[in-house]
This record gives C-alpha cells, sequence and structure tokens, in this order.
C-alpha cells in the first residue's frame, strides 16, 4: 500500500539555499498524527499529538515508518527535519493508550525499532529540532538522528527507569555511542530530566537555540546539508556506523569501496571542477 506521502509525492527541483519566497511548502500526508511538508530538497517530518506531548501509539508509528521509508527512497528528497507539534518533541509511549502492554516485545520489534533503523539508515542527514521534551522513545528517536538542535528550554529524559522498564528503541545502543558508557547508564538510571545547558555539555547536542528561533536554525542548516553531495553524506554516515562496531582493517576496507563508488560518481566531478574552477560546486547528490 502507497503511504500518503508516497502517493502525494510533488517534485521540486533540489534548491542550494532556502530563501522565505522560494519556500514550497507541499502538504504530503493528512495523517493526523504526524505531518511531512517539503521546501525544496528539505522535507519536515512533525510528530502531530500535541494534546498528547506527540506520545507515540501502534497506529502513530505505523504512519510514520511508511513516510520515514518513503523519504529515505526519494532521491530528491536531500535533507531531512524531525520535529514535534506544540510544547514537546515527543513523549515516547503513549502511556494511556489501551493495551500499549500486549506483547510489546513483538510491538517494539514491528513499530517502534523501523522508525530507529530508518533514521540511522537514511541515505541522507536528518536534524532533530527537539522544541521541547524528548523522553523515553521520543529521546532514542532524537539520539538516532545525525544533528541536534534543541530549544533552550526543552528537556532530554531517559524516562524508561522512572516506571521500571529498560531503554529501547535503540536508545541503549545510541546514547553509549553519544555520551560513552557511564553518563550513559548514569541518565538511563536516574530517569532525570537533562535541560539544555548540560545536553549541550555532554555532546547530546550541538546548538541550543531560543524556542523561536529553533525552527529557522534547524531549517537553514537542513538546506545547508541539502546542497552538500547527498551520496557521500548518505555512504559517510555508513561508514561511521559501521565503524562503532567494526575493526580498523574491515572499515578502511568499506572506506576503499565506498571511495571507488564515490570517485565515479557526478557529485565528485563537479567538486573537483568547481573546485580547480575556484566557484562553489553544484552538487546534484549522485
Ligand atoms: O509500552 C510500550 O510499548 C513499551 C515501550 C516504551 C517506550 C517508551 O517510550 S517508555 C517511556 C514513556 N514515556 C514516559 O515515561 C514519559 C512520561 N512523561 C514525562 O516524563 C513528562 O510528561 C515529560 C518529561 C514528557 C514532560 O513533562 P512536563 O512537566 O512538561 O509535562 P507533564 O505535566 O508531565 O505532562 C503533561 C501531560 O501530558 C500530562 O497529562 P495531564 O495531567 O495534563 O492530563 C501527562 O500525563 C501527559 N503525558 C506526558 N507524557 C505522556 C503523557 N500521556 C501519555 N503518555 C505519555 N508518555
Amino acid at each position: 500500500m502507497l503511504s500518503a506521502y508516497s502517493a502525494n509525492t510533488v517534485t521540486t527541483t533540489p534548491k542550494s539555499t532556502l530563501r522565505d519566497a522560494e519556500l514550497e511548502h507541499c502538504p504530503m500526508t493528512a495523517d493526523p498524527t504526524h505531518r511531512v511538508e517539503r521546501a525544496g530538497a528539505v522535507a519536515t517530518v512533525t510528530l502531530d499529538r500535541p494534546d498528547a506531548l506527540n506520545a507515540q501509539t501502534r497506529a502513530s508509528r505505523r504512519a510514520l515508518i511508511g513516510d520515514l521509508q518513503a523519504l529515505s527512497a526519494d532521491h530528491a528528497v536531500r535533507c531531512v527535519v524531525l520535529t514535534g507539534a506544540g510544547r514537546a518533541f515527543c513523549a515516547g509511549q503513549d502511556l494511556r493508550e489501551p493495551a500499549a502492554l500486549e506483547n510489546v516485545g513483538e510491538t517494539i520489534r514491528e513499530t517502534y525499532n523501523p522508525i530507529v533503523e530508518t533514521l540511522v539508515g537514511m541515505p541522507k542527514p536528518v536534524i532533530a529540532a527537539i522544541n521541547g521534551a524528548a523522553a523515553g522513545a521520543g529521546l532514542s528517536f532524537a539520539l538516532a538522528c545525525d544533528v541536534r538542535y534543541m530549544a533552550e528550554n526543552a528537556v532530554l529524559m531517559m524516562a524508561f527507569s522512572n516506571i521500571a522498564l529498560v531503554p529501547d528503541s535503540g536508545g541503549s545502543w545510541l546514547l553509549p555511542r553519544i555520551v560513552g558508557y557511564a553518563r550513559a547508564f548514569e541518565l538511563a538510571a536516574s530517569g532525570r530530566r537533562v535541560a539544555a545547558p548540560e545536553a549541550l555539555e555532554l555532546g547530546l547536542v550541538q546548538r541550543v537555540l531560543p524556542g523561536d528561533e529553533l525552527m529557522a536554525a534547524a531549517q537553514e542548516e537542513a538546506a545547508t546539508l541539502a546542497a552538500r553531495p547527498t551520496q557521500a553524506l548518505g555512504w559517510t554516515k555508513q561508514l561511521m556506523r559501521a565503524a562503532e562496531q567494526g575493526s580498523l582493517a574491515d572499515v578502511m576496507e568499506l572506506e576503499a569501496q565506498l571511495q571507488d563508488a564515490a570517485v565515479a560518481a557526478d557529485d565528485h566531478a563537479e567538486g573537483v571542477a568547481a573546485f580547480l574552477e575556484k566557484r562553489e560546486a553544484r552538487f546534484e547528490g549522485r
């Protein structure tokens, strides 16, 4: 079945800069639990259950998986921004969802894990614009992104242990890789709120901004990244994720293979030509 996003794909010419006059906001899904909008080569996914702090249900996760996978496969989309509507980014599992804990392992495998795998494996940069609380699986979603910008009044929370659960949605894999084991364990065991200054200090986020400047800054960074050589950035993600697990020898072998492919790509030729001609490169993402 086509997702709402893929059924309504609008092909637009990728833009290298984002100017107000050029914005092409193309609503692509009518799904009430999230929205997908396009502005040039940037797609913004907004989790949209603000009354529930964008907490996730089985149905909302199923809808999200389809659209994230479509964005991953869409070559015209060269950067994705993930954010939340209202005052939260995502409060994780909706603790009011009836029967949420039935067959929970299966639910995690079928609906949480594919979201995280798609974000991590997406062959293009993904920016989390953390506009408010990111808790439990909501924090895992943010950690699965490549870049995190955070509003100064937002909080991050490994909320799982507060309700006697273990981290899921990749939280136990992603968090130690960002802050190291000892800090990750402390955050998971305490379940405490991490405010923006500490998040910045820990390297959990790259930038902290006033709430009303967050989205503009995230969109500007997204437009910048979308104008970079997308395919090479996707391979860079692949290499760095492989490096988190593989030996130096294995990763250098993968580097050699991917460099073979990168050298043959149009963007490499353009990059070299632009360098020699002393001009800005115009990368097409392939
Ligand atoms: O179950 C499975 O399938 C297993 C998978 C688990 C994955 C997980 O994500 S487990 C972790 C679940 N999430 C949490 O435990 C987070 C709980 N929420 C909070 O810790 C805080 O609410 C926040 C840090 C997110 C925000 O704090 P604050 O002070 O800004 O807001 P608040 O006053 O605590 O909450 C506002 C309302 O949102 C409140 O409802 P009310 O009293 O106004 O009617 C609160 O109950 C509701 N709310 C917040 N988080 C959730 C939620 N309702 C349902 N589910 C939530 N996750």
